[in-house]
Parts: structure tokens; C-alpha cells; sequence
């Protein structure tokens, strides 16, 4: 600490000082903001053992059979080569040629993202998606993807897990270095919920295939191909895999849909195709794309688009494994599931099971079966630490036919309506966000539309307002900002146009833009902006992970900051312990470098003193220190 005081004072920095700045020169050894990253960790583990972690207060506890997760060994050599070598071979077009050619269902988990994030509320932390990267990479190389990055899991890795997202991706690269990584990107929305000027967007993009994504799913939440280009135009110029998305919902099979009728989703996919896309994306966000319609609409797409496809879609429903074995027998190019431990419900359907059902057949995986079980046992020893984060869903539900709500937003939107104190009026919230999707247009329902649409159902659902009152202009609403701001045009333009009436109304008078929003937001001066994060952060060097950070979330990054400063790389303490702190007598091996691990024993905890601070005696490799820390129980 005194060295790195001493580095940064102006008086050194200037080259003016004398042989006596060192003793006349006091603040040098203040220490107290640069405690060690040993000491911030027992600060840490000192709060939590007393005082309990906040998210979890009140939560269920992992069962008590539950066992702590532990990845098979792997061997220390090179893992066989896989989709990353080829990608690095070819280039993203010739990956995708590739893919053509290739007679198996080619395979993405999505475990360690979509899986939590639609099971757990996106709770998973990097240390036990790192334990396992290597027996992806040396058991199961033959998958095409693992979709680890991106969507809800960059701002919860802030915000609730006191983790940096980027360390995560680079993490899991080197330990699976053969298997490309995948990222859900939102456009122009980034991994935020709002519009971001376009040099924003391109700089998060570089840095994201710089730090390790090699597919970027690039997806519009209203699937506006134009909104989409300064995303994808990023990513193709990063060198990496522009997967161009086709947001699915409606039921192309049903003529009373007929906004999203089977031609509407070819001309998209050509849309797509033409802008660059080197795959084809297909997400069915809710779950929606029946059997049968599936086979008409990859065949369609396969004919007319001529690019790979990548179907991704949620077991909501309970059948959505019929409809990707369907999608598979119809000749798409690869699907994304979820290892069986994390699959089911608002997630995907189970990996383990798909690859079951192809074996003998001619698009049967080539996965190792007995591998996948093994992972999978791991994953369900993880999930159990997370139990405080299970959510109430406990079977299929036909209803999603009738809401239409993303199962990334499902269980969400469940926990808030039970905060809302609306819990026993889910279905009503269901049927109330079917009729604002109808009010709204008959929209795609994916971040962040869905989540409009979810504001105003809750505040229909809440104050008792109907259709009919919303829509009529002599009732008074106070809309959310987030209509507010969709109507006006912020997150762009849906096929066809906003209603106008409803609009008008919700504008009071306001003119709405038609234009991209990109289009009329100033671009980031990247610079400045990182010598103002650096003022705000003590002088502190601002990499150009941190600086994107702050630029999606500057709120967010900022208190994650504050938090590093008491508390120290918490991310690689095991989940049991992040959670739940210390057992007097326990110990645990955290690896603060790589090579370097602490030894960290409780040994004791104090009782509460009258300034209602409680010691806490821990012993860290073999030497004894004593942690104070104010008792807030
Ligand atoms: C948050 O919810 O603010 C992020 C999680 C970290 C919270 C830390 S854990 C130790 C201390 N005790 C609290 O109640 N909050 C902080
Ligand atoms: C996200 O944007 O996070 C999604 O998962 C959308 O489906
Ligand atoms: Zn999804």
C-alpha cells in the first residue's frame, strides 16, 4: 500500500521530491482505504456470518442433503479441438458453411445463462460455472455452443452478485478455450433496457469479442431489423459470429393472427440475411412455436433464407421438447438446451433427454451420454445452493398460449406481482397482460417490450383499470414511464406502428419519433467519460471493461465499485459461504490468484459489545486476526 500511495502522489509523480518527502509526507501511509484484498474478504465473511446476506433473509435454505458441487478432474493437457478452432479457421462465414454440412443436431447449453437466468433469477455465480468449464472443454467438446454471457446475467453480476461479468467471460474462456461462448445481445439496447447511443453499443460489442464471446445473438425487441444493424454491423466487424434473430411469437398456424403469419417471418429472415447475419436466429422467447408450426417455419426459413438456423425456445408449456425434435426432423441446424439439471419450466428443454431422443437417428448428436449425466449431477448439486432463488412454477402451463409472457420474465413478474401483494391474482395479471399486448398492437414480448408491457399490466391489474377505461380518452391514467417512453418511439418501431389513439393519448400532445432512437442520441465522448469514472474512482485507471461497464449501468457499476473497496474479490469465495458466511470451525481455500490461496478458518465469534460491534476471530494462513464488525440483527 505504502509503495502504491507513494507511486501515485503528485509531489513523486512530478519528479520534485527530495530525500525528505518520504517523512514529511504523512498521507503516504494512509492505509486505512487500502486494506488488503485478505482482509476485505474476512470483512466480508466477519458481516455475512452475523449479520446474514440480505438477499437470502427469509428464503428457503439449501435442502440438508444437499452436497457441495465438485467437477470431475481434468487432465492438464490440451482439450480436443471444437466449434472455437473451427471459427478460428474458416472465419464466421466459413463456421457457418460448416454448419450446413454437418448431418447432427448441433447442441448449445445455455445452463449458464438462460438456465439460471429463467430458473433462478440469474443467481448463478462465476465460481461454479469456472469448476466446470474444463470438463466441458475435455468431455464435451463436441457441442456447438455455451451460452454463458449476456441478457440479465451482465447487470445482476454487479448488482447482486458483487462479481465483474467480464472476468467471468474471460474465466470460463481459458478454462474452455475450445468450445465457443455465446452471448444474448439486445441490438441497440445492449445488455441494458433502453436505447444506447451507437458508439456505445459498438464499443460494448469490441469489447465483448475481445474479452471472449464468439456467437452473439442479436435479437430487437420489436424486431425491427433497422434497429439492429449498428449491433450487427459491430459484431461482424469484430470477426466473430453475427447470429441475426427472429423474434417469434403469434402462432403462424392461426389465421386469426395473421400480424405474424408465416411470410412475415420469411421477409424478416431475408431482412436479416441481407443485413449480414451469418446464422439465422430463432428465438421463441415465450415458448410459443407449436410442433407443427415448427416444421413449416424452419423448413420455410431453410428454403428461402439459406443460412444456418439456431432454434432457441422455453419448456413453459411442458411440450417444447416436441417442438425442438420437430424443428430437428424439419432440418435445423442447432438448438439450444439446457443440461438436465437446469432445464424444464420457464427454462429449456432438458439436453440430456433431446440427445436421447436422436441417438439412431440421422441427426443423432455425437455427444458422450455418460459425460452429460456426470455434468448434470454437478448442476443439480449447484442448484441446490441456490434454493433461496427457486421460484413458485411447478408444473407446465397451457396458459402461456394465452399471455405470451418471455420465461425470462415469467417468474419475475410473479415475484413482483407477490410484492404488489397481487400474488393471488396471477391470473388475472396473465389475462391483463394479454389484453395490453392487444392494446399495444399485438407486439413482440421480449426484453425490453415485455417488460412494458409487464409495468402496465401490474398497474392495470393494481388499481383495477380495464381495456376499455385504458383505451378511453375522457379516464384519467398515469401511465408508467415505460409506456410513455415506448410510445414516444425510445425503443423504436413495431411492424405497423404504434395504435395511434392509445398513443395520442398516452403523449397528451407530444409528437412521437419514427425514426431510429439511435439515430437522434450524441454519441459518448469514451474518453472523457473514462477520465470522469477514473476522478470519481480516486485516480484509479479505468480499463475499457470497466469503462463499458460504467457505460451500461453507471449507477449499478458505481456501487459495485464501492462495494469491491470494502469487500475485495468476494467472487471467489464457494456459494455456500457467499450466501450464508462461516460455521465456527470451518474452513475454506479460496484461490486469490491464480497459484495463490488463502487458508481461511473461523475460529470463534465474539459476543456483541455495548457499541453493538461483535469480533470475529478468524486465523488466515495460520495466523491469527480479528475482525469487528457492527451487529445489525
Ligand atoms: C447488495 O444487496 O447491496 C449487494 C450484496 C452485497 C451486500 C453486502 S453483504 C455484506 C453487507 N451487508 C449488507 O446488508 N449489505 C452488504
Ligand atoms: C433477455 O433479453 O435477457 C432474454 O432472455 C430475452 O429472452
Ligand atoms: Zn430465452
Amino acid at each position: 500500500a505504502f509503495v502504491e500511495n507513494l507511486l501515485k502522489h503528485p509531489t513523486f509523480l512530478n519528479n520534485t521530491y527530495t530525500t525528505t518527502f518520504i517523512d514529511n509526507t504523512p498521507e503516504l501511509f494512509e492505509f486505512k482505504k487500502r486494506q488488503d484484498r485478505a482482509t476485505k474478504i474476512l470483512t466480508y465473511l466477519a458481516d455475512i456470518t452475523v449479520n446474514g446476506h440480505p438477499d437470502v433473509e427469509g428464503r428457503p435454505r439449501p435442502p440438508a442433503h444437499a452436497k457441495l458441487p465438485s467437477a470431475p478432474r481434468q487432465p492438464v493437457d490440451a482439450p480436443p479441438a471444437g466449434t472455437r478452432q473451427i471459427l478460428e479457421a474458416k472465419g464466421a462465414s466459413g463456421l457457418a458453411d460448416w454448419m450446413l454440412d454437418q448431418p447432427q443436431l448441433l447442441i448449445t447449453d445455455t445452463t449458464m445463462r438462460d438456465g439460471h437466468q429463467s430458473l433462478l433469477a440469474t443467481r448463478m455465480r462465476s465460481d461454479d460455472m469456472i469448476a466446470i468449464a474444463p470438463t466441458y472443454a475435455h468431455e464435451l467438446s463436441g457441442l456447438f455452443s455455451v451460452e454463458c454471457w449476456g441478457g440479465a446475467t451482465f447487470d445482476v453480476a454487479y448488482r447482486f452478485l458483487q462479481e465483474c461479468p467480464w472476468q467471468r467471460l474471460r474465466d470460463i474462456r481459458a478454462r474452455m478455450p475450445n468450445i465457443m461462448t455465446q452471448m444474448l445481445l439486445r441490438a441497440s439496447n445492449g445488455v441494458g433496457y433502453t436505447n444506447y447511443p451507437d458508439n456505445v453499443v459498438q464499443s460494448f460489442v469490441a469489447q465483448a469479442a475481445e474479452s471472449g464471446v464468439d456467437v452473439f445473438r442479436v435479437f430487437d425487441s420489436l424486431n425491427w431489423v433497422e434497429n439492429m444493424r449498428i449491433a450487427m454491423d459491430a459484431v461482424i466487424e469484430s470477426g466473430k459470429v453475427c447470429e441475426g434473430t427472429i423474434c417469434y411469437t403469434g402462432d403462424i398456424l392461426d389465421a386469426d393472427r395473421a400480424k405474424y403469419d408465416l411470410k412475415y417471418y420469411v421477409e424478416m429472415g431475408k431482412a436479416l440475411r441481407d443485413a449480414g447475419a451469418h446464422v439465422l436466429g430463432l428465438k421463441d422467447m415465450a415458448g410459443l412455436l407449436k410442433p407443427a408450426a415448427a416444421r413449416v417455419l424452419v423448413k420455410a426459413l431453410k428454403e428461402e433464407v439459406g443460412l444456418p438456423i439456431h432454434f432457441h425456445t422455453h419448456d413453459t408449456s411442458g411440450i417444447s421438447g416436441a417442438t425442438v425434435l420437430a424443428a430437428a426432423e424439419a432440418g435445423v441446424d442447432a438448438v439450444d438446451v439446457a443440461m438436465d439439471a437446469f432445464s424444464g419450466l420457464t427454462s429449456q428443454p432438458p439436453l440430456g433427454s433431446i440427445v436421447e431422443a436422436l441417438e439412431n437417428t440421422d441427426r443423432a448428436t455425437g455427444l458422450d451420454r455418460a459425460a452429460l449425466r456426470r455434468v448434470s449431477e454437478y448442476w443439480e448439486d449447484v442448484r441446490d445452493q441456490y434454493a433461496a432463488f427457486e421460484t413458485t412454477m411447478k408444473s407446465g402451463s397451457s396458459e402461456v398460449w394465452l399471455h405470451e409472457m418471455p420465461g425470462g420474465q415469467f417468474t419475475n413478474l410473479k415475484a413482483q406481482a407477490r410484492s404488489l401483494g397481487l400474488e393471488e391474482r396471477w391470473h388475472e395479471v396473465a389475462q391483463t397482460y394479454a389484453d395490453v399486448n392487444q392494446m399495444f398492437g399485438d407486439i413482440v414480448k421480449v426484453t425490453p417490450s415485455s417488460k412494458v408491457v409487464g409495468d402496465m399490466a401490474l398497474l392495470m391489474v393494481s388499481q383495477g383499470l380495464t381495456r376499455a377505461q385504458v383505451e378511453d380518452p375522457d379516464v384519467d391514467v398515469s401511465f408508467p414511464d415505460s409506456v410513455v417512453d415506448m410510445m414516444r418511439g425510445n425503443l423504436g418501431q413495431p411492424p405497423g406502428g404504434w395504435p395511434q389513439k392509445l398513443q395520442a393519448k398516452i403523449l397528451k400532445g407530444e409528437t412521437a419519433s419514427t425514426e431510429r432512437p439511435g439515430a437522434h442520441l450524441p454519441p459518448v465522448d469514451l474518453e472523457a467519460t473514462r477520465a470522469e469514472l477514473s476522478a470519481q474512482l480516486d485516480e484509479m485507471e479505468i480499463g475499457d471493461e470497466d469503462l463499458n461497464g460504467y457505460l451500461m449501468y453507471p449507477k449499478v457499476f458505481m456501487d459495485y465499485m464501492g462495494r469491491y473497496q470494502e469487500y475485495g474479490p468476494v467472487r471467489i469465495l464457494p456459494t455456500n459461504v457467499y450466501f450464508y458466511g462461516m460455521e465456527p470451525g470451518q474452513e475454506i481455500q479460496p484461490e486469490l490468484d491464480p497459484g495463490k490461496t488463502l487458508i481461511i478458518r473461523l475460529q470463534a465469534i465474539g459476543e456483541t459489545n455495548e457499541d453493538g460491534d461483535v469480533r470475529v476471530f478468524f486465523e488466515i494462513n495460520g495466523q491469527p486476526r480479528v475482525i469487528r464488525v457492527a451487529n445489525r440483527k
